[in-house]
């Protein structure tokens, strides 16, 4: 007796029917793109088309959306879904992507920041950052923290409101401007500029571009910074890794972002590591969208990288056991293979209790910390052997899925998930013996993001943990550049504890030492003498041509020196009023909520100077 076809077996039939129909309607390029879908096993992407003639541009729109993300993702959609279905059999297996590797504490450069080796490695640095190109992932929506706009355009601080892409473009320019009198062999590559490649995503482009073009790219040339976007991914109902419907639109697909690994594949497809190999590149230094004090160890880590020959070098702080930031561990198989890789914060604790320590993640009695380095995801990558490596790989970086179950038969998911990869995965592609390694920074000089909540922050500042909230890095920015000034000579009030939004930071005198005024500590040390800094001070000093050679202040004080202005501040006593970051009220607009208080600028004393030339304040 024949059997009933299943059910489906007739909705395949059905769906097969009504796409017979629709086939006269779809240009050869759409129907292209059917086929691909029905060969990884999408067919109920197609159950409820109706007959052509009804909803045709919906059926259009579904098609152009499926090609972006089929030509976003090395391989196209097929490959997508047969390495989602892999994932997701590995994870209904409980899979250990850890497997048979054994973690121990790894050996990296430590280096303490304003000492004779790190004024060495600097100086080594300094000589190869003309040859560096830098890379910014801006593509998160930074669902943590809770902004509604970008994370780049929040100001790093409110006594100048300078925000992050500003600051880190700065950085960029006065880089290239000490560059530029160093390697005048290669001026042309640097005339050009150090150039700066953001990776956006559907989420951040539009308004990145924005805010770049609204501040005529914070002074660099449009040509040296590139925009790269990357493409979301399609999110999976299923193990059978069947693509989700959007749930207000039957003809979208859900999608996600696919993690900060696509830098990648971008890099390599969007040509630009061929355009920078060709311009005389040497390295590419990734960083991430809220870290004010990156720049501020960035000479040393790139003199690390070319002292010791790393072909990847990730910048790493102490970490605090259960802090989320991912641990750098040696890895050891039992087949005798060894990596020194990121493993991220979710699966440290549970890799170390199947291994070493039945406590997991915890803290050394001794130190108070994790044995294991925090990666700030930093990273020098050497350009020759990279470019290389891409041209193998695509840029394509293991991934990894994480579907929260509805129940134990792990056969539903509470919502859909996706594929994701993280750009510190990039080693694991490479061969055993590639020179890897990583240099460790302390917190204070070299990591301070912001990713966190004011409610999120509370909860962490309660449990002991750095808050990583607006609050904390607005602090620690001035904090940093109070304690530059203090180990080059200056006299700076100690901190006190400030309170905002529930949580309570060390505040000191607040200052700003614009990127202009000094790259390395060696810079800054020449400039600043005899300074004293009152508790309530502020300091905002902007210009390569400022010194500080003897200073009293209590109050606030701005001086600016425009590029070819050589100002020496010599005997200056400022005394006013000042300003004062005083709790915000409910009313406050949405960033100064985010951080708890707004700036009251009291009295300022501001000395500007926008005209080359020597000067001496006060004039003599
Ligand atoms: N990002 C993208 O550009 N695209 C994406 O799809 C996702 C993110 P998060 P998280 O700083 O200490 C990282 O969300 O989870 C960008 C490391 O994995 O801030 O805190 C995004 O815009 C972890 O090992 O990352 O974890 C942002 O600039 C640890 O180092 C960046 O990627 C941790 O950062 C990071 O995104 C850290």
């Amino acid at each position: 007796m024949p059997r009933l076809p299943s059910r489906s077996q007739n909705q395949k039939r059905k769906t097969s029917s009504t796409l017979e129909a629709n086939r006269a309607i779809l240009t050869e390029d759409e129907l292209a793109m059917v086929d691909k879908l029905l060969g990884c096993g999408q067919d109920h992407l197609f159950e409820h088309w109706p007959a052509p003639g009804e909803g045709d541009d919906d059926k259009r729109r579904f098609l152009a959306q499926a090609a972006t993300c089929d030509a976003g993702y090395p391989g196209g959609v097929a490959k997508y879904v047969s390495n989602a279905k892999k994932l997701l059999s590995d994870s209904k297996l409980g899979v250990n992507p850890f497997d048979g590797w054994t973690p121990s504490v790894p050996d990296g450069v430590v280096v303490e920041y304003a000492s004779e080796k790190h004024r060495s490695l600097e100086e080594l640095g300094m000589r190869e950052i003309g040859s560096a190109a830098f890379v910014l992932v801006a593509g998160g929506l930074g669902e943590r923290l809770g902004y509604s706009g970008i994370k780049v355009e929040l100001p790093c601080e409110r006594a100048t409101d300078a925000c992050y892409l500003q600051l880190y473009v700065h950085s960029i320019l006065a880089l290239q401007s000490r560059a530029a009198g160093e390697m005048p062999a290669h001026r042309s590559a640097k005339d050009a500029g150090i150039p700066l490649a953001i990776m956006t995503s559907d989420d951040t482009h539009q308004k990145t571009l924005d805010l770049l073009e609204r501040n005529d790219y914070f002074g660099a040339k449009p040509s040296q910074v590139t925009l790269i976007k990357q493409e979301k991914v399609p999110c999976l109902t299923d193990n059978d890794a069947r693509l989700a419907l959007a749930a207000d639109d039957p003809y979208k697909l859900q999608t996600k972002p696919h993690g900060h690994g696509d830098v990648h594949a971008l890099l390599h497809t969007s040509g630009l590591l061929d355009r920078w190999s060709k311009a005389g590149k040497k390295w590419v230094v990734f960083f991430q969208d809220t870290n004010s004090l990156v720049f501020r160890v960035v000479p040393g880590a790139l003199g690390v990288s070319a002292e010791k020959g790393f072909v990847f070098n990730s910048l790493c702080v102490p970490r605090k056991a259960k802090e989320a930031i991912g641990a750098i561990a040696d890895l050891t198989h039992v087949d005798g293979r060894k990596m020194t890789v990121n493993v991220e914060y979710n699966q440290l604790d549970p890799l170390l209790r199947a291994t070493i320590n039945a406590d997991g993640d915890v803290n050394d009695e001794s130190t108070g910390l994790s044995p294991f380095p925090g990666n700030i995801n930093q990273l020098i990558v050497s350009l020759p052997e990279y470019k290389a490596q891409l041209a193998k790989t695509g840029g394509q970086i293991e991934e990894f899925v994480n579907p929260k179950y509805k129940d134990e038969t792990k056969t539903a998911f509470k919502s859909p998930t996706r594929l994701e990869c993280m750009m510190q995965d990039y080693p694991k592609s490479l061969d055993k013996d590639a020179c890897v390694g990583f240099t460790v920074f302390d917190n204070w000089v070299g990591y301070s993001p912001v990713k966190n909540s004011p409610a999120d922050g509370v909860a962490k500042f309660k449990g002991g943990n750095p808050t990583h909230t607006a609050t904390s890095g607005e602090m620690e920015y001035y904090g940093c550049a109070a304690k530059l000034l203090e180990l080059a000579g200056a006299h700076v009030a100690s901190p006190s504890d400030f309170e905002a939004n529930g949580i309570v930071v060390p505040a000191g005198p607040r200052v700003v030492a614009h990127p202009s005024f000094a790259c390395t500590f060696a810079e800054l040390d020449g400039k600043v003498g005899k300074v004293a800094l009152a508790p309530a001070s502020t300091l905002v000093v902007e210009g390569a041509g400022v010194t500080l050679e003897s200073l009293v202040l209590d109050g606030a004080l701005v001086i600016k020196a425009c590029a070819g202005a050589n100002v020496t501040v010599k005997g200056l006593t400022v005394k006013n009023k000042g300003w004062r970051w005083v709790a915000c009220g409910e009313d406050a607009g949405e960033v100064d909520k985010l951080r708890g208080f707004v700036v009251e600028k009291d009295e300022t004393e501001t000395i500007v100077f926008d005209a080359p030339g020597n000067y001496v304040v006060p004039s003599e």
